[in-house]
């Protein structure tokens, strides 16, 4: 067994170990955790990709569902815009397409990106003047819990 052979197995037994650690500490936090507050939904690096006149604009974002439960997505709105709905990006038959889609799950414990050629927001019918650099307020509602309001950067489509 050659040395390089070695250190990865080393390596995985390492990562067993931490995460049998890491198991037992969250059997450990979920048997002592009813007094504590269910746990949060994050959203990070949230942009509004701005294009000119009445051009639908993009929103992407990552959310982070730290709670131990399935969430599900059902929409959002903001006062910039006056409809907001979540699409899916995809290629067929080498044409992009998207597709509006109702609802999105996420399992607990899981980083769920809206991004270029995936899933997005698309603002339409712009209620209010808006430059790069402002922040709008969209907020993100969920079938079972409360909303989660969210600051979106207004980016130009050179930024993404
Ligand atoms: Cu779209």
């Amino acid at each position: 067994m050659s040395f390089h052979h070695y250190c990865r197995l080393e390596e995985s037994s390492v990562r067993n170990l931490v995460s049998s650690v890491v198991m037992g500490l969250s059997a450990f936090v979920l048997s002592a955790g009813l007094a504590f507050a269910e746990g949060k939904v994050d959203v990070s690096d949230a942009r509004l990709r701005l294009l000119p006149g009445d051009v639908p604009a993009a929103g992407y974002f990552r959310l982070h569902n730290g709670t131990d439960e399935a969430i599900k997505l059902i929409g959002a709105h903001t006062g910039a815009y006056r409809k907001v709905m979540m699409h899916l990006s995809m290629e067929k038959d080498g044409m992009a397409e998207m597709h509006a889609v109702p609802e999105v799950d996420i399992a607990p414990g899981e980083d769920f990106e809206f991004a270029p050629s995936g899933y997005h927001l698309m603002f339409m019918k712009r209620s209010a003047l808006l430059q790069y650099g402002d922040k709008v307020t969209v907020i993100l509602k969920f079938a079972d819990r409360k909303d989660v309001p969210v600051n979106f950067k207004v980016v130009s489509p050179a930024a993404m």
